[in-house]
């Protein structure tokens, strides 16, 4: 009999346990991957933690970078003894955070899995930009998880209720919560959405505070914050490379991710009528049914961006976005058509190879 206990703490269901009796063998454990650095990643089983690799087969029947474990990921394992295991495989996801890999490469990377909400944190200091909100929030409705935007450094912003009406007038149906992480304030803001069992990701760029927020949620200094490692290290800003899955005393999951140098769209279109639900409804308005907002006649979305209904910043925001997110489509395609025809000219030189060898030998 599995001790429960240990995993159920970290989010283990009675729908994971039918997933994992469905393809678990004798000797099987099942794991939560909490800690992540490059192959190596650290699970917590009934066992306690294991630091695991996946198996030669798993790696094998791997189709891409988006089948390796990641943070937050439950995996089938085989403990090996000594605080070690194997990855045989993952859990199905229910939730996956997946960019676009940095740079030219069609490739997903999946940022998080099995995330239930996303922390979107920007900091209120001088590098705060609404139009990164609109994208992360696209981003994050496209994941499967829901989104909360949490606006940090509250202390340093004088006109704080002007800039939460803005950024309200972008998040919409998404609740907006400042906070300062340092000052301890508004803390209060976020205990509702701190669910036992609930896991979290946090995310923004370096810097806006998301080490030094889970420090004060967790009660102590986990996590090095920037100006911790510049004192002690006398560099500059640090990156964290490790990704790790905390529980909360309350017992929510909260997931420190990275500092995120860009974050590229990966999903289609269709990801950004949730982030823009305000211009899609003003489009039911536009003359023609398939209006792209660009110039065409009877344009509703043109004419509220033009009367001041609608900010024309949010609107070319959105254009940009839609632009973005078809060119990834039609990349995704094309690495796509490619894909099948090298799986096809494959195909054709084993079938030739078989036919030769089947060849009738007449003598
Ligand atoms: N003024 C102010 N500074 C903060 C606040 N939260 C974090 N910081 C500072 O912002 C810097 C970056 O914080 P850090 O937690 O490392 O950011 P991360 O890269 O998102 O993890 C550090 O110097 C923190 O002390 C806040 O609420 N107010
Ligand atoms: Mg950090
Ligand atoms: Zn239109």
């Amino acid at each position: 009999m599995i001790e429960k206990a240990m995993i159920e703490e970290y989010g283990w269901d009675a729908e994971r346990a039918a997933q994992f009796e469905a393809c678990a063998g004798p000797g099987l454990v099942p794991g939560r991957v909490v800690r992540q650095a490059r192959d190596l990643s650290t699970l917590m089983t009934p066992l306690g933690e294991l630091a695991a690799e996946v198996s030669g087969r798993f790696r094998h029947e791997a189709s891409g970078p988006a089948d390796f474990p990641v943070i937050g990921d439950w995996a089938v394992v085989e403990p090996l003894g000594e605080g070690r295991g194997l990855i045989h495989a993952l859990l199905p996801r229910r939730s996956a955070f997946t960019r676009k890999v940095a740079g030219e490469a069609v490739e997903a990377q999946v940022a998080g899995a099995n995330v239930d909400t996303v922390f979107l944190v920007s900091g209120l200091d001088g590098d705060f930009k609404l139009r990164r909100i609109e994208r992360y929030l696209a981003t994050a409705w496209s994941s499967g998880a829901a989104p909360v935007v949490v606006l940090n450094k509250t202390d340093l912003r004088p006109d704080l209720e002007a800039v939460i009406a803005q950024v309200e007038a972008v998040a919409l149906g998404v609740p907006v919560v400042a906070v300062s992480a340092l000052a301890e304030g508004g803390l209060a803001g976020l205990e509702p959405l701190l669910v036992p069992g609930r896991t979290i990701a946090l995310l923004g760029s370096s810097g806006v505070g998301k080490s030094t927020l889970i420090n004060r949620l967790l009660g102590e200094e986990r996590f090095r914050t920037s100006s911790m490692s510049d004192a002690t290290a006398g560099r500059g800003r640090h990156t964290t490379t490790t990704r790790e899955l905390v529980r909360l005393p309350g017992g929510a999951l909260l997931v420190d991710t990275p500092g995120m140098r860009e974050l590229q769209l990966w999903s289609g279109e269709e990801s950004l009528d949730r982030a823009f639900g305000d211009i899609e409804a003003l489009a039911a308005r536009c003359h023609f049914p398939d209006c792209r907002h660009e110039g065409e006649p009877g344009c509703a979305v043109r004419a509220a961006a033009e009367g001041g209904l609608l900010d024309g910043r949010r609107l070319e925001s959105f254009l940009k976005l839609r632009r973005e997110a078809r060119f990834m489509e039609l990349k995704k395609d094309a690495k796509a058509r490619r894909q099948k025809e090298k799986a096809a000219g494959r195909e054709f030189a084993a079938r030739l190879k078989e036919v030769k060898r089947n060849k009738p030998r007449y003598q």
